[in-house]
């Protein structure tokens, strides 16, 4: 048993998520995490909403609510719909709370002790037509290395190049499109990440060696750009605030934090607010978890998962904060990054409405839908793309044919024909021997899928042994054998109840509502085994002779070629593009 950090890039507050947000992020670290915990180690999944900076303050603005109402508003509206999504968080936090005012204060207080960050008075963008400094996202223009027009003056979202606003072509306020910019002297607090690069360099060098190449290579990039001294406050007025007592002048001037300073000090926040909330009598160490967890009993294995636009913050710059502290945090062991999910070849885009979105989604189909395709179809080694078409022949496939179908159709005839408990029948013979030594065999596989976040793998293997399961009814035909051979039948019929309750074991991490009432339909003595061991797996004999059973509702619906149709409609698409 060992103890697993695991962290989801946090969601920005603003606005609800796409679903491809949610396959690059949330959603595959739930995955993993209770993939984690069945297998018997100590996990702790955390998350939280994104608060601060501009887009905050933006979308309050339009809403009309002052900003802190906006964010508790927004916050448990996403938490919501994560609850929909069944994501395991052990907390979702918020960046704003208290204990992230704390710790990121503390960070700051100790980087200034060590010489890492420093007061200099910078020249900056002031809009006259929005009378106000114009922090870097709100200005936008033409990417100096790509030529997209719309790249932000904090990053380019298509190549995804760090820049600084100055070196945008053509800049314009993001605000109000107004150009009539002028740059004027105010001072602000800089991370001198420069005197930090080598050892990142050094870090990056001794950790990164089994990262998926697309963390490790952009965090090279990144790297090979060399790192540059970055300003981390800002003139807003939401954010923590500059702590007084170190930097009197700059708190009473009301700046605070940049909002990539304080997001990923979160991931420690959010523990902190998740230990604050234990019950009367209940210990949560959120300190064991983050301080002198490199080795020794504290020893904590931390996977952090995002998609490719978050990777430099995450692999360089959080690192390097993390190191100037001179503090023993712990820092992360494993990058799982994600390329973009697109909508039809396209972007999914939340500003354009573009795609599907995570409260949509549940509105018209359950969880475990949108789980299972999303795993299935995960954007790891590629972009890859969403279409109605692609999803329908899935969920119709994998979901409703190959499991949902010999669920219903094992159980119904069985009690059909024996009635309401699992049927004793003939004693195993060759047929599930060699079942049994094929379903070990791919569960071995799906284990080291799983093991090494290899999640589409993990979803083929794990497909492939529901088809195992088919393959076997179809071989030994119960509706025939009940003619010649009643106790044949009944042995095929009890064997495969016993893959009905290794699949809702195994399949748990994907589609965890539907493994439930799958486990649900057995009414077992003591029915807590969180994992199958390759033994359990050969012998198919957990749900013994005279179970009783019951058979659940149709377990997942066919998507008809109207619901298909009318998806598009109301979603667009692309049938011409369509695979
Ligand atoms: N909120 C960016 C994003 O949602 C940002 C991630 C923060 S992780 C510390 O893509
Ligand atoms: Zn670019």
């Amino acid at each position: 048993m060992a103890r697993h950090l695991i962290t989801s890039a946090l969601p920005y507050i603003n606005g609800i998520k796409h679903l491809g947000n949610m396959v690059g992020s949330m959603l595959p670290a739930d995955v993993y995490a209770r993939y984690l915990r069945q297998r018997g180690h100590d996990v702790l999944y955390i998350c939280a909403t994104d608060e601060h900076g501009t887009p905050a303050e933006l979308a309050a603005k339009e809403a009309g609510l002052p900003v802190d109402v906006f964010c508790a508003q927004a916050h448990d509206a996403q938490k919501a719909i994560y609850d929909g999504f069944e994501l395991s968080f052990d907390h979702f936090g918020r960046s704003s709370s208290a204990e992230n005012r704390d710790v990121t204060q503390h960070f700051a207080r100790r980087l200034h002790a060590n010489g890492f960050i420093e007061e200099r008075a910078i020249r900056q963008v002031y809009s006259l037509a929005d009378e106000r400094f114009l922090p870097d996202r709100y200005i936008v223009g033409t990417c100096p290395h790509c030529g997209y027009d719309k790249a932000r003056g904090d990053q380019c979202e298509n190549c995804t190049r760090v820049l600084d606003p100055t070196d945008l072509i053509e800049p314009r306020s993001a605000i109000s499109g107004s150009t009539a910019l002028e740059v004027r002297e105010t001072k602000h607090l800089f991370l001198l990440q420069s005197k930090l690069a080598g050892e990142v360099e050094a870090w990056i060098d001794a950790n990164s060696a089994d990262w998926p190449t697309l963390a490790s290579s952009i965090a090279r990039k990144w790297l090979t750009e060399g790192l540059k001294d970055r300003a981390i406050t800002r003139d807003l007025d939401w954010g923590v605030p500059v702590p007084a007592d170190t930097w009197p002048e700059l708190a009473a001037e009301g700046k605070v934090f940049y909002v990539w300073f304080d997001a990923p000090i979160e991931y420690i926040g959010s523990t902190k607010e998740w230990a604050d909330a234990a019950g009367d009598g209940e210990t949560r160490d959120w300190n064991s978890w983050w301080y002198e967890a490199d080795s020794g009993e504290n020893a904590v294995r931390y996977t952090q998962f995002m998609a490719k636009d978050n990777v430099p913050f995450h692999t360089v710059m959080f690192p390097a904060t993390q190191l100037g502290t001179r503090e023993p945090w712990k820092r992360v062991d494993y990058v799982k990054a994600f390329n973009w999910l697109n909508y039809y070849g396209g972007k999914f885009s939340t500003s354009q409405r573009r795609g599907i979105f995570t409260d949509a989604a549940l509105e018209l189909l359950p969880a475990d839908y949108w789980r299972y395709f999303l795993m299935a179809n995960a954007p790891e080694s590629d972009d890859t793309s969403f279409t109605w078409e692609l999803f329908a022949s899935s969920v119709n496939k994998d979901l409703a044919d190959t499991l949902g179908n010999f669920v219903n159709r094992v159980l119904s005839f069985s009690r059909k024909r024996f009635g309401d408990e699992v049927p004793a029948g003939a004693a195993a013979g060759e047929a599930e021997a060699k079942l049994g030594e094929q379903i070990a065999a791919l569960l071995a596989e799906y284990e080291s899928h799983m093991d090494t976040l290899q999640f589409r793998k993990g979803a083929q293997a794990l497909r492939a042994l529901w088809s195992a399961g088919n393959s076997y009814l179809e071989e030994k035909a119960p509706w025939m054998e009940i003619k010649t051979d009643p106790e044949g039948a009944a042995l095929t019929l009890r064997t495969a109840m016993n893959l009905i309750h290794l699949y809702a074991i195994i399949s748990e991490p994907f589609i965890p509502g539907s493994a439930k009432a799958m486990r649900g339909a057995f009414t077992l003595p003591s029915d807590d085994a969180p994992w199958v061991g390759a033994e359990e797996a050969r012998a198919l004999a957990s749900v013994p002779a005279g179970t009783p059973f019951t058979v659940p509702p149709v377990l997942f619906a066919k998507i008809t070629d109207e619901d298909l149709a009318s998806y598009v409609e109301r979603f667009g698409g692309d049938p011409d593009q369509a695979a």
